[in-house]
């Protein structure tokens, strides 16, 4: 009865939480972007696959057990070959796995053909934040840090709340560059389809489109040192108008910080 509940609540927690990693999840977070649709497509085609192949062998084995157990069949057939048998067995695994791996190339060359880009936003990877440029909107700069432990407000995620979110418009083809300024990281966005190494001096590149205003939440998803596990990744998906805005905001937010630095140089 409690395992059942937990199903069922497990069940219904699949959409209220979409975006963000939970408790008891099964599956994929939903999916946001056109790239994470297909990878969700090609993952249950396989699995469908898979588990009438599965089951299909088990019938078989199943069968073989009891058909010809020693009790049943005491004087078993002398035959080796049978050559319909061998031919189909060799054709049919062909056949399976010609109808995965036309999906799957398809998917390589959704995930690496970037389409014409409406922007561009540059991640660089630290120990152990991450670093975003905005080289379109007058080079917004700015640095992402983890919220810690004991800062976290009520309703913020554990270990996946930031100080500084990405924010991104919906709907536009992103083009993603990701680098890294000390080891290696990886820039890894669960709901959007997005996994990049941001390896030191080499520029890598990926894109996205964000389909869904709201809060992604990612990690970074290569082992980079002690605070690895610490240098998350959320992205705010906007409208277009509230990107515009924001971009102004954190512009003259900049340029106040930078005044602010300068006074301080200059008094020291
Ligand atoms: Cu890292």
């Amino acid at each position: 009865m409690r395992i059942l509940l937990l199903i069922i609540i497990t069940l219904i927690s699949f959409n209220s939480l979409a975006n963000t990693p939970y408790d008891w999840q099964l599956g994929f977070q939903e999916p946001a972007s056109p790239v994470m649709r297909s990878v969700l497509e090609l993952h249950d085609f396989v699995l469908i696959m898979m588990t009438a192949i599965t089951i299909f062998v088990l019938v078989l084995i199943i069968y073989v057990v009891i058909r010809f157990r020693k009790s049943a069949n005491p004087n078993p057939s002398k035959r080796t070959h049978n050559a319909l048998i061998e031919i189909l067995w060799t054709a049919i695994p062909v056949v399976i796995l010609i109808a995965m791996a036309i999906p799957s190339f398809k998917l390589l060359y959704q995930q690496d053909v970037i389409p014409e880009a409406d922007m561009t936003v540059k991640v660089i990877g630290h120990q152990w934040y991450w670093e975003y440029q905005y080289p379109e909107q007058d080079d917004i700069s700015f640095e992402s840090y983890m919220i810690p432990d004991e800062d976290l407000e009520e309703g913020d995620v554990r270990l996946l709340t930031v100080d500084n979110k990405l924010v991104l418009p919906i709907n536009k083809n992103i083009h993603v560059l990701v680098t890294a300024g000390d080891v290696l990281h990886s820039f890894a966005m669960p709901s959007l389809g997005v996994k990049k190494d941001a390896v030191p001096g080499r520029l890598n590149e990926t894109w996205m489109n964000i389909e869904k205003i709201g809060i992604y939440r990612g990690q970074c998803s290569e082992l980079c040192g002690t605070g690895h596990g610490y240098m998350p990744i959320v992205i705010e998906a906007v409208s277009h108008e509230d990107f515009a805005a924001w971009v102004t905001e954190t512009k003259t937010k900049l340029a106040m910080n930078e005044k602010n630095t300068f006074a301080k140089a200059k008094t020291k």
